[in-house]
């Protein structure tokens, strides 16, 4: 007998050139669930305008990310790969939606806290609303699934609870997702603050690293990444520095704490930062190779983007319509 495979939503901002901390933390698993579940993944450029973007920069960003993704290993036989913009379900249910969020719950959300903090000349109310378009993004799909990082747990409660609410108001409309916690989930560090997450949007360069960095960019920061004033390698609470390098390393060469501890026995830091910047490169560099490939096929890209949007559209439809009787509107 056949059964159905369960439909995993996730998404990533085209805000800026994507960090390994995008790749280790998400998009790596993204390209191992492909193979088991109905995975859906778009490019979030409508949650990008939140904050300030330059329409050029956005454009490029995101054609960009599209071709990154690929070149990662998002197969667009496999999954659904669209650009958020292109299918418009999206904003229509996140109106919708709007009117069954409260106020406090949005007020809770501790992304839109630290967002007006970094944003404090632009605290729009696009900013304030977000996770309700990110609650449609999930909901429109039927969506049984969606893999979490731990700054995400929020977003995903407030989706159970507005898929709940609706439920209940009317009739079983929406599936109510659950977690999915990867088996090799990482958050990664900033290079620079190992305390903040490793983020496109830093205004430290040197706290992150970008997939498509050349060579000898990636060693330098790595090599400049702060850590204390130790020089033994082990995974201590009182050393994040060392802690995000051994995830790092750990998430590319699949070794474990314990062995890397051993490796680096007696060796000091500035081997070890070295060899976790060329472990880095090596992984990188044929992505690197792929995203040039995709990059200069645009037509191959329009193609891909615009079937995946056409059947994301169709499948959003299919919830959109079913939310729009059950409110009264008349379609
Ligand atoms: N440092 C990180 N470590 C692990 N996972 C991370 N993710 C982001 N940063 C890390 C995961 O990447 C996915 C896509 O993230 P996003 O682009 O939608 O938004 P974000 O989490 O806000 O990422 P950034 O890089 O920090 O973007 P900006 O600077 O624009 O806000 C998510 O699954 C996220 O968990």
């Amino acid at each position: 007998m056949e059964t159905k495979q369960k439909t995993i939503f996730s998404a990533i901002q085209p805000s800026g050139s994507i960090t390994l901390g995008n790749y280790l933390g998400a998009i790596k698993n993204w390209i191992t669930l492909q193979e088991n579940f109905n995975c859906i993944f778009s490019l979030a450029d409508l949650h990008a305008i939140t904050v300030r973007q330059e329409a050029k920069e956005l454009r490029k960003n995101t054609l960009e990310a599209y071709a990154l993704l690929l070149a990662c290993g998002i197969d667009p036989q496999k999954s659904i790969f669209f650009i958020q913009s292109h299918v418009n379900t999206h904003t229509q249910l996140a109106w919708i939606l709007d009117c069954y969020t409260q106020f406090g719950e949005l007020s809770r959300m501790t992304q839109f806290k630290d967002k007006s903090k970094k944003h404090a000349d632009n605290i729009n109310c696009g900013l304030f609303t977000y996770p309700v378009l990110m609650v449609a993004d999930i909901l429109l799909y039927q969506t049984d699934m969606v893999p979490i990082g731990s700054d995400q747990k929020q977003h995903l409660e407030l989706t159970r609870t507005v898929a709940e609410r609706f439920n209940s108001i009317y009739s079983p409309t929406f599936t109510v997702p659950e977690p999915y916690i990867p088996k090799s989930g990482a958050k990664i560090m900033s290079l620079q603050d190992p305390t903040k997450k490793m983020s496109k949007s830093d205004s430290n360069a040197n706290s992150r690293v970008s997939i498509l960095e050349n060579p000898d960019d990636i060693i330098k920061k790595f090599k400049r990444a702060v850590t204390d004033s130790e020089s033994s390698v082990r995974y201590d609470k009182n050393k994040p520095g060392i802690n995000n390098l051994m995830i790092i390393y750990s998430c590319i060469t699949g070794k474990k704490f314990d062995e890397i501890e051993k490796e680096f026995d007696g060796r000091g830091y500035g081997e070890f930062k070295a060899a976790v910047g060329e472990s880095v490169i090596s992984h990188l560099i044929p992505i690197q190779n792929k995203y040039k490939e995709f990059i200069k096929d645009k037509e191959y890209l329009e193609k891909c983007y615009k079937e995946s949007a056409e059947k994301a559209q169709y499948i959003s439809n299919k919830t959109l319509n079913k939310v729009m009787k059950k409110v009264g509107f008349i379609i």
